[in-house]
Order: C-alpha cells, then sequence, then structure tokens
C-alpha cells in the first residue's frame, strides 16, 4: 500500500509539473527515463516497484502470484533464483522477487542516496536489476 501511494502522488507531482511530463509521443533512449515517472532523473524504490510489479504481473501469465524458473526467462540465473525461492517452494512470488529488485537497488546505488541515477542504473548491477524489471 505504501509503495503505491508514494507512486500515486509521484504521478501527480509529475502531472502538475506540465510540460517538462514525457508526452506519448516523445521517445526516450533512455532507461531512466522511461521508469522515471516523476522526472527527477532518478529510479527511486517506488519507481522501482511499480515497475518490478508489473513485470512480474505479466511474467505471472496465469495470475497465481508465483512464477517459476522457466517464466523468469532470462531475468534471473539459475542460482539467483534459488537464492531468490527463500521459502524453497521452487516458485517466486512477488516479495521474492521485489526482494531481489530491492537488494539489486541497493547494489546500484553507489552514493546511497535512495535512488539510481543514470550511471548507477547504467552499472553492472544496475543492469541487472533494468532485466529483472523490464
Ligand atoms: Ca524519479
Ligand atoms: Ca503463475
Ligand atoms: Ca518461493
Ligand atoms: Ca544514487
Amino acid at each position: 500500500m505504501h509503495l503505491i501511494r508514494l507512486f500515486g502522488i509521484a504521478v501527480l507531482a509529475g502531472a502538475l509539473s506540465g510540460p517538462a511530463m514525457a508526452g506519448p509521443d516523445s521517445h526516450t533512449a533512455s532507461p531512466v527515463a522511461d521508469l522515471d515517472s516523476d522526472s527527477d532523473k532518478t529510479i527511486d524504490i517506488s519507481e522501482m516497484g511499480k515497475a518490478a510489479s508489473d513485470t512480474f504481473d505479466n511474467i505471472d501469465s496465469d495470475g497465481d502470484g508465483k512464477i517459476d524458473l522457466h517464466s523468469s526467462g532470462n531475468r534471473l540465473s539459475k542460482v539467483e533464483y534459488k537464492k531468490a525461492d527463500t521459502d524453497k517452494d521452487d516458485l517466486l512470488d512477488k516479495n521474492e522477487y521485489f526482494a531481489v529488485a530491492d537488494s539489486l537497488l541497493r547494489a546500484a546505488d553507489k552514493d546511497k542516496n535512495g535512488g539510481l541515477d543514470e550511471m548507477e542504473f547504467n552499472s553492472k548491477e544496475g543492469k541487472k536489476l533494468q532485466r529483472l524489471i523490464q
């Protein structure tokens, strides 16, 4: 709930800022801009959480709230998948999936300001995070 509320505020702030908000016609090549709904040039945990949740729902084609190794595709290696599966049921639920994304965000956040800028998002850990949430 907390994440969702934060995201709502971010969207509202973005809408109020008017022209700075990317319109449906504008094309951005930057992976940060794609997810940066409040246009502060960084990906914070609420923006990452929204993307991770959307991606998880996409992968979870039968909608039971769990994904298997096969449907996670190339987002996680087998070892990473096993590590992420903290309750050892051979499936990842959204919390387990989010925990991986969260730890990658922390690992990539070199200046520890809680958000990933372009450089951090394109670091080794940042790229893994991108794979996971896109
Ligand atoms: Ca942002
Ligand atoms: Ca499923
Ligand atoms: Ca599990
Ligand atoms: Ca940072």
